[in-house]
């Protein structure tokens, strides 16, 4: 029976290893979610890493290790240390990463990241190639894997390929900029079907392909050799359910209320004018957290009516912190937090409440479900799935989502109140705008979104990059037959 073999630079599972004692467990991020039922079915594979290095493995817990990922259906690639730190927070996340965010100054080209990156790449094609049986499927999941795609292709020109980018592809003045621009768009061509968040992520990777390797592109189909290869734009959705019923389900009477509730609703108790206004992003400067404070501050001095009535809760969760500019963004986010609360505070109001650290899913649904407005606005993301996750969990229909313009969710969240994420009057007007809302204008705003994260769910997304994948293989049957 065939099947398809979801890769990933991280296996959908949590391990861990206390006091010599194995845990795994299901991991529950948006990819997971959604790939959920593709993994399931028949005898699917998930091929990634396990986030547990060689190093840290002897050969007896090795094994168990191994045991207890197949059984989950999963294949590991095994890393070292070395590999870790060349491959994954130098090459994808000192290079890559900002690169196509365009944080060009904070791109580093080294020979040695670059030399791991394609090491470990073939590390990944090596346990993909094992695995791989006549009629399979692979998908090839994101930024750390861009080679992928074409090391398969090269051993197995016979095996349907399919690449999804889950962050922003540059423009051309950008990707240019690469040392090894060439090599990276030759290892995404070894797929049959190329997806992107976006059109416009589609379009500045067509571009690139035409300029840099000056392949003929007509109009969504590139030719490669004797291949077509179909780029397309799927926008990726989330668990709506999941959100919808969890927020139901939080707010019937009858439900265990926790501690941050508590808390929550004794400010919102203290009057009708109370509001929390909301963002929750990882700790990342593409997620434009410095502007958003300095923004909050300008809100409140250009309409000091909303001092001692408004209050923004921002969750920021850990993320890559043994990069430099990561720590450097966290020194800076606790220095605007404290002086911002230290300019505004009264003894009975805090303007900001800062969390560092990740919370349980109940608490990620309190927040949601009390908060009147989410301010997400980073300076560039590829979609940005707490956007949606917010309007999902909105079951009396209010609420007002405050969206920037460069997150990918914007191009499908046009009831939004959209705005440039660098400009503080834009900040200003859309936070007053938002707090002064009618009811039945927010009703009416919410539903339209609600109705259209509901109809292109998660699973929706994976099905349909999927079928157009199968569509993608018969066309390249029709070229060689030809
Ligand atoms: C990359 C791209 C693209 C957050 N805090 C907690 C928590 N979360 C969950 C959210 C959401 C997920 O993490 C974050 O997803 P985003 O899409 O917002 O951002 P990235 O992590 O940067 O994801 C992005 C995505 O890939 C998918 O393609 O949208 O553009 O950068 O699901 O709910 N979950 C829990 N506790 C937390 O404290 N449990």
């Amino acid at each position: 029976m065939n099947k398809t073999i979801i890769v990933s630079n991280r296996l959908p599972l949590q391990i861990s290893i206390e006091q010599d004692k194995l845990n795994v467990s299901p991991s529950v991020g948006g990819l997971a979610t959604g790939m959920k039922s593709v993994h399931a079915e028949g005898n699917g594979v998930w091929v990634g890493w396990s986030g547990i290095t060689d190093e840290e493995l002897d050969a007896s817990l090795k094994k168990e290790v191994n045991a207890k990922i197949e059984k989950e259906k999963c294949k590991a690639v095994g890393l070292t240390e070395e590999d870790l730190n060349d491959y994954y927070l130098g090459f994808s996340n000192r290079t890559l990463w900002p690169l196509f965010h365009y944080f060009l100054e904070y791109s580093e080209f080294e020979n040695t990241q670059w030399e791991a990156y394609k090491r470990v790449n073939q590390k990944f094609a090596e346990v993909v190639l094992e695995t791989i049986e006549e009629g399979d499927t692979v998908w090839v999941h994101d930024y750390q894997l861009l080679l992928l795609p074409q090391l398969i292709k090269d051993v197995r020109p016979d095996v349907t390929i399919g690449f999804f980018l889950h962050i922003p592809f540059p423009s051309y003045e950008i990707f240019r900029t690469f040392p090894w621009r060439e090599e990276i768009l030759t290892g995404m061509l070894g797929a049959d079907l190329i997806g992107f968040h976006t059109y416009d992520y589609e379009r500045h990777f067509l571009s690139s392909v035409k300029r840099i390797l000056r392949l003929d592109v007509n109009f969504n189909e590139i030719t490669y050799h004797d291949r077509i290869v179909k780029v397309d734009s799927f926008p990726m959705g989330i668990d709506y359910n999941k959100f919808h019923e969890a927020a139901l389900t939080h707010n019937n009477p009858d439900t265990n209320i926790s501690e941050l509730q508590k808390r929550l609703d004794a400010h919102l108790n203290e009057g009708d004018d109370k509001k929390f206004i909301l963002s929750i992003d990882r700790l990342d400067y593409t997620k434009g957290i410095p502007n958003r404070l300095k923004a909050f501050e300008h809100f409140l001095n250009t309409y000091p009516q909303y001092k001692e009535k408004v209050r923004l809760i921002m969750l920021a969760v850990p993320s890559r912190s043994n990069v430099p500019q990561y720590q450097r963004l966290k020194r800076e986010t606790d220095e605007l937090v404290g002086r911002i609360n230290g300019e505004f505070s009264t003894v009975s109001w805090t303007p900001i409440w800062y969390f560092y650290r990740s919370l349980p899913f109940e608490n990620l649904i309190d927040l949601y479900t009390s908060s009147d407005v989410a301010l997400i606005t980073p300076v560039r993301d590829g979609m940005n799935l707490v956007a949606k996750e917010y309007v999902a969990t909105r079951t009396n229909l209010d609420g007002v989502l405050i969206l920037s313009e460069m997150a990918g969710a914007a191009k499908e969240m046009n009831e939004a109140i959209l705005i440039n994420p660098n400009s503080f009057e834009d900040f200003a007007t859309a936070l007053d705008k938002a707090l002064t809302m009618p009811l039945e204008e927010q009703n009416n705003r919410m539903k339209i979104l609600q109705k259209r994260l509901k109809r292109y769910d998660v699973e929706k997304w994976a099905k349909e990059f999927l079928s157009t994948l199968e569509d993608t293989n018969q066309l390249q049957e029709i070229v060689v037959s030809k």
